[in-house]
């Protein structure tokens, strides 16, 4: 008897979902970063655990924003909560508990687990302290699992867990595959996660990434992008000095898609200007972010 289904990663900003997607596929296939609000979409992962095949859906973090681009964001992750078997909500353990009533009231007290996170950043009396006020909610989630992905605790107990909920169903997926995202929008995260990483302010959220050509074979790939911003200032400084900045942005991103494709990658980057491309929908398009 086999299980197959789908499991949504939810939480606030910057809670550590999709670190958490990175190590349950063992690869860097989501980009991760100190900056909240880093993830803008979905994206899936395939993970075979004894008897199951699951697909870990990294989700954007749940907020309230007006602008469009966040709009879309809290629309991906509501998405994802709609069509999962099973949910994970990820709290940090320095997290007010009130976050995880405001969950409940989103997720319509659908079937969850709640994954207690970075317990790594607390002590082990305020992590009692902390389950205890939980607990108060205990006929609402499936299971309360401590974890951290940083001391490698909790892992195995989620996927155990996981898997007692899931549908009896067949594989849904080839199981040689760890994503159904190809590496184009893989790469793209990349370069996103290299601006997340160098740049600071409001640049990271003024800008994005658009691959313009994408050429693979089987020891190299070349990636043709570019890095939009929405205002002349952002292009000098996304630039820097004698193009420090797009030098290091470029190697840092480089080195990630290196490290997944195990290939030599040739990336060539470039800066322009798009005011307004995060204002109107037919825009966000373009960059993959499609509201239907
Ligand atoms: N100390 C500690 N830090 C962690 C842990 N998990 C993730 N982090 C850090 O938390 C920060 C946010 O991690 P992400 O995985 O990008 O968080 P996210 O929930 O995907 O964030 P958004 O995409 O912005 O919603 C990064 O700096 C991670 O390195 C953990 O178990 N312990
Ligand atoms: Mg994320």
């Amino acid at each position: 008897m086999t299980k197959a289904g789908f499991v949504a990663l939810v939480g606030r900003p910057n809670a550590g979902k999709s670190t958490l997607l990175n190590t349950l596929a063992h690869e860097h296939l989501a980009m991760v970063s100190h900056k909240a609000n880093a993830t803008r979409k979905r994206l899936n992962c395939i993970v075979l655990h004894q008897n199951a095949q699951i697909i870990f859906t990294d989700t954007p973090g749940i907020h309230q924003q007006e602008k469009l681009l966040n709009q879309f964001m809290l629309n991906e992750a509501l998405k994802a909560l709609g069509d999962c078997d099973l949910s994970v909500f990820i709290a940090p353990a320095t997290d007010n508990v009130q976050h995880y009533k405001d969950f409940l009231s989103l997720c319509n007290h659908r079937r969850h687990i709640l994954l207690l996170s970075k317990i790594d950043t607390i002590t082990q009396a305020d992590l009692l302290v902390k389950i205890t006020e939980y607990q108060a909610y205990s006929h609402l989630y499936e299971a309360l699992i401590p974890y951290s992905a940083t001391k490698k605790i909790g892992i195995t107990s989620l996927l155990t867990e996981i898997i007692k909920y899931l549908p009896k169903s067949p594989p849904l997926y080839d199981e040689e595959i760890i994503t159904t995202e190809n590496f184009r929008e893989l790469y793209k995260e990349m370069i996103r996660e290299a601006i997340f990483e160098y740049m600071s302010d409001e640049i990271p959220y003024e800008s994005d990434v658009q691959i313009l050509a994408f050429k693979e074979s089987p020891l190299l790939d070349r990636v043709k992008a570019v890095i939009v911003v929405d205002k002349e200032s952002q292009k000098g400084l996304m630039i820097g000095k004698k193009g420090e900045n797009i030098k290091r942005i470029g190697r840092k991103s480089r080195e990630l898609m290196e490290a997944l494709s195990e290939k030599k990658v040739f990336l060539e980057l470039s800066v322009k200007v798009k005011k307004g491309w995060s204002k109107k929908k037919e825009f966000l398009a373009q960059f993959g972010y499609n509201f239907e």
